[in-house]
Parts: C-alpha cells; sequence; structure tokens
C-alpha cells in the first residue's frame, strides 16, 4: 500500500521521466548532445538507491546536481560519474554551470535533467 505522500508526489512527477531500479549493478547512463539531454529529461530512482548517474558529453562542461550539491566535469572522453546514496527525496536539477570571469559566484544554463528521488 503507497502513502498518501508517495502518491502525491507521484501525482506530480513530469510524464517524460524514467524509473530506474538503482538496486540493479548497471549504472543509469545519459547522454549530453550540444547542452541539451538525448532522451528523457526526468531520471527517476527511489530512496536509499545507491546510484551511479554516468553522464557523456559531446563537449566538456561542469554539471552541477542541485540539492545532493555534487559537481562534476565532463569531457567528450569523459563522462561525468555521480555516485551517491538517494536520502533526500524530491526533485533535483543538473545544471551547466557557466564560469563567470570577474564574479564571486557562477551562473546556471537552464537544468540539463532532473533527478527525481521517490520516497520508500
Ligand atoms: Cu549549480
Amino acid at each position: 500500500m503507497m502513502s498518501l505522500a508517495a502518491l502525491l508526489f507521484l501525482g506530480t512527477a513530469s510524464p517524460d521521466g524514467a524509473l530506474y531500479a538503482a538496486q540493479a549493478p548497471v549504472p543509469i547512463e545519459v547522454e549530453i548532445k550540444q547542452g541539451k539531454l538525448v532522451g528523457a529529461r526526468t531520471i527517476r530512482v527511489r530512496q536509499g538507491d545507491e546510484v551511479t548517474l554516468r553522464v557523456a558529453s559531446d563537449k566538456t562542461i561542469a554539471l552541477h546536481l542541485h540539492g545532493y550539491d555534487i559537481e562534476r566535469a565532463a569531457a567528450p572522453d569523459m563522462p561525468a560519474v555521480f555516485s551517491f546514496t538517494a536520502r533526500a527525496t524530491g526533485r533535483f536539477s543538473m545544471e551547466e554551470h557557466i564560469p563567470d570571469a570577474g564574479k564571486k559566484s557562477h551562473s546556471h544554463a537552464p537544468a540539463v535533467l532532473y533527478l527525481e528521488v521517490l520516497p520508500k
């Protein structure tokens, strides 16, 4: 029986996502071409999953998984690898970081993908 919170959460999930069974020892692999994700933009996993997300890119970019606050670089010959335990539930964006010369902070391109962690 699903909790009400889980039902509400699923009810707001976007339709273009894919739920991955992260218990499988297979990493989730996605590909970015010219700054845009190929395929479904929402990746769904379950709370408690050990997630390995490999992001290939056709150009060198810095990627930031917000919420989990993991930053990794991807290059054409070197996918970015995000490995973490999905403890926090919710919807988290992964964005490309664009360095701003002369500014303290960085800016973000539109989200490359969304990670949704569904409650157990
Ligand atoms: Cu960021």
